[in-house]
């Protein structure tokens, strides 16, 4: 029996490469919160849980995640045998209600210290990988057209991304419509252009700005009205071409199944943290496949840990037809990983090594942990 000798949280915060504005947050830096899990043969396994926006985004903060972690999650732990993932995560559900990010982290942890215990990536322990690298999309965010499309442009010309999202919902509809109709006629068929509404608009609204957005030629239309909406959200879906993405509506596999036999959405945004960890992520893209929805592999612009056990879990979908949008690392001015993860090509490359594949900067995360002062 492995068991687990310390449980160590940390909220780290890191400045974004510029002001990333969503419909409801503008974030200019990102809090992570980091667990480290030390067990009885050694191996010390690392998760992260990372939200948007302080609790402008969703009902779980940082400072939050981390006192579910050590108050409540880390008491149930002392007495499982940690080598045991599937049933040690069972103990926590049965202990602990909600609180998904909190739960993903601590299983991400579990499954990296797995890995490293028997020499296999995280892929491998969830099923087996079936791709080794993942298309990775950019938000374009600064919010300001010309800024976007010389952003986009620098990317397309890096070759780091040709597939672009864009957050609206802020301004109104017709303002917000010219914004991705410029940078869509700016990019043309170099680029997927997609539009992430963050749940602002009410049914009337995207009505409109979704009949608009079909016209300019935007691929994708995520979260268009309000989370617990599904009947307009299934209406929409209905009523036009363009496809119809869930992300906020989405908590984990019972969300999926609601939306999947309503036909409420055509692609589903997984994710690893929403969904109450990697296990539960994977029932959500299995629900999908199952109903012939198609799958995208989503952030909660996590740091490098999150991202790679987000890039593990996707790297082992069958098909991925909309790509990731794993792109979390490069939004963040510093890194907490030892050696980055790889971007070439429009691509992420998935850690080869046991467990998650990294190996965290110590010193850099003291340095941005909240508690150094
Ligand atoms: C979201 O709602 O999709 C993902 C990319 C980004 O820029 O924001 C996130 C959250
Ligand atoms: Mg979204």
């Amino acid at each position: 029996m492995v068991k687990i000798e310390r449980v160590e949280t940390v909220i780290a915060r890191i400045p974004t490469i510029r002001p990333h504005v969503l419909s409801m947050a503008t974030m200019s830096v990102q809090s992570i919160v980091v667990v480290k899990v030390t067990f009885s043969d050694g191996i010390i396994g690392i998760g992260e849980g990372t939200t948007i926006g302080g609790l402008s985004y969703g009902n779980e903060s940082p400072e939050g995640i981390k006192l579910t972690i050590d108050q409540y999650i880390a008491p149930v732990l002392r007495d499982c045998d940690a080598s045991r993932v599937a049933a040690t995560m069972a103990q926590v559900e049965r202990l602990v209600v909600g609180n998904h990010f909190a739960k993903s982290a601590i299983e991400t942890a579990l499954l990296d210290a797995m890995g490293k215990r028997v020499g296999l990536p995280v892929s491998e322990l969830l099923g087996g990988r079936q791709r080794d690298t993942l298309p990775v999309a950019w938000t374009l965010a600064s919010g300001d057209t010309a800024k976007d499309i010389e952003e986009g442009e620098r990317m397309l010309a890096a070759r780091r991304h040709n597939i672009f999202k864009l957050k609206i919902g802020k301004r109104a509809v017709d303002a917000d419509v010219a914004h991705a109709a410029a940078i869509k006629k700016a990019f043309g068929d170099r680029a997927s252009v997609r539009v992430d509404v963050n749940q602002a608009w009410d049914e009337s609204a995207a009505s409109r700005g979704i009949a608009l957005l079909e016209e300019a030629g935007i691929d994708l239309i995520e979260q268009p009205v309000a989370r617990g909406n599904r009947v307009a959200l299934a209406r929409l879906a209905g009523r036009f071409t363009v496809p119809i993405m869930a992300d906020e509506a989405l908590h984990g596999p019972e969300d999926a199944f609601d939306i999947a036999a309503r036909a409420a959405a055509d692609v589903f945004a997984v994710k690893i943290a929403p969904s109450g960890g990697l296990y539960a992520a994977a029932k959500v893209a299995a629900i999908a496949q199952a109903a012939g929805i198609g799958l995208y592999g989503g952030t909660m612009l996590e740091a490098g840990i999150g991202t790679a056990a987000s890039a593990h879990l996707f790297a082992t979908f069958p098909s991925l037809a909309w790509g990731t949008e794993l792109f979390g690392p490069l939004l963040l001015t510093e890194e907490i990983l030892a050696e980055p993860l790889v971007y070439a090509d429009f691509a992420l490359t998935v850690p080869r090594g046991p467990g998650l594949g990294l190996q965290l900067d110590e010193d850099r995360l003291a340095f941005f942990s909240r508690d150094r002062g």
